[in-house]
């Protein structure tokens, strides 16, 4: 359990593209979801595995590994933000069932950076989630951790085996509310940027993902 920091180049390289603002909205989209498809390898090289034994199509038989998990994985959509980091999980976990939480921030304008921010949640619908699932919960960005305490407070409920985020760039901040609170959970992160401005952005940042993705 704790902070996993994807920070090998390719990672890197795709985040750097997506940081840049001459970046545009496809490209953007395009790079977020291949970086939802390595997370969603890394995650799953994260789950537990067992040794088992096949036969092959020469009659054979041959050790290899079995990752049950595979077929219990549960991803929340943390909307409109996550949509293409979503896409690109699938590639990793195509068996997974999936839920979908609308949270929107109410934008301010202080004369500090915000520690909270009110969020409204305006729909949530989630699959059935047994005491096995694994559950991905996928943001691109974590600034306050507001909208991820939230979703965090919704999942826990449902008690599933073990809860993942799975983010692009988590404040320090965002970070370190989260791991206080939350202390047996699993962040998959790109980077952890150091600061917000007084509206509550992540600085360096790469903007708002949902407008840069959506329009
Ligand atoms: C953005 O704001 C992101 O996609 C998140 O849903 C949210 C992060 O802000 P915060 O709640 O962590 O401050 O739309």
């Amino acid at each position: 359990m704790g902070v996993f920091l994807l920070d090998k180049p390719l990672f890197l390289h795709i985040l750097t593209q997506l940081r840049n603002r001459e970046t545009d909205q496809i490209m953007f989209r395009k790079g977020m979801v291949r970086l939802g498809r390595l997370i969603g390898y890394d995650i799953a090289n994260h789950l537990d595995f067992e040794i088992t034994e096949i036969i092959t199509p020469l009659g054979v038989s041959a050790k290899g590994v079995l990752i049950r998990d595979m077929d219990n994985i549960v991803i929340v959509n943390i909307l409109r933000a996550a949509t293409p980091l979503v896409e690109g999980l699938l590639k990793a976990f195509p068996a997974a069932k999936q839920g979908v939480i609308a949270a929107s921030r109410r934008e301010v304008q202080g004369s500090v950076p915000p520690t909270q921010m009110e969020v409204d949640i305006t729909y949530s619908k989630l699959p059935k989630v047994n005491k096995e699932d694994i559950v991905i919960i996928a943001d691109p960005m974590i600034a306050t951790a507001s909208t991820m305490m939230k979703a965090l407070r919704t999942v826990s409920l449902l008690n599933p085996k073990r809860v993942i985020i799975a983010s692009l760039i988590v404040s320090e901040y965002g970070i370190t509310r989260i791991i206080n609170e939350y202390p047996n959970i699993d962040i998959f992160t790109v980077s952890i940027d150091p600061q917000l401005n007084n509206n509550g952005y992540i600085v360096p940042g790469l903007g708002d993902a949902g407008d840069r993705s959506f329009g």
